[in-house]
């Protein structure tokens, strides 16, 4: 009577040691690779001010799906490109703001800070997609 006692809890304690053991092994896998179309993302941050961006030329290839992050460090700004009819929101620095858009065709293309006059005092660059 003892020793069937003493085997029915080994038994439920190898039980729950194997239950444990595939538990673990399931939790210790890394994610799913779900992050692939982040990674294929062209990620650009320019930094704002009074009055331009940096950098004030930034490149990519057609097809490209390109992320802008602007990031303002002073005054009141936004960042449009209207050939790929983007933008960004406008915010007041320090602060950042994000816009995504597929480069679908070649060409040099100006984006610039649609506040005020901020575009007509040099708030401006290029891209260009290739
Ligand atoms: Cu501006």
């Amino acid at each position: 009577m003892q020793r069937k006692i003493l085997v029915s809890f080994i038994l439920a304690a190898a039980i729950v040691l194997v239950a444990a053991v595939i538990f673990g092994y399931y939790y210790s896998q890394p994610p799913a690779a779900n992050n692939v179309q982040e990674s294929s993302v062209k990620t650009f941050t320019l930094t704002a001010n009074n009055f331009s961006f940096a950098p004030s030329e930034i490149r990519a290839q057609k097809g490209d799906r390109v992320k802008i992050i602007l990031d303002n460090v002073d005054g009141f700004h936004d960042w449009v490109i209207d050939e790929f009819n983007a933008k960004t929101s406008k915010v007041q620095g320090p602060a950042k703001a994000e816009v995504e858009f597929t480069a679908d065709k070649t060409g040099t293309f100006e984006f610039y800070c649609s506040v005020g006059q901020h575009r007509q005092m040099g708030m401006k660059g290029n891209l260009i997609v290739e």
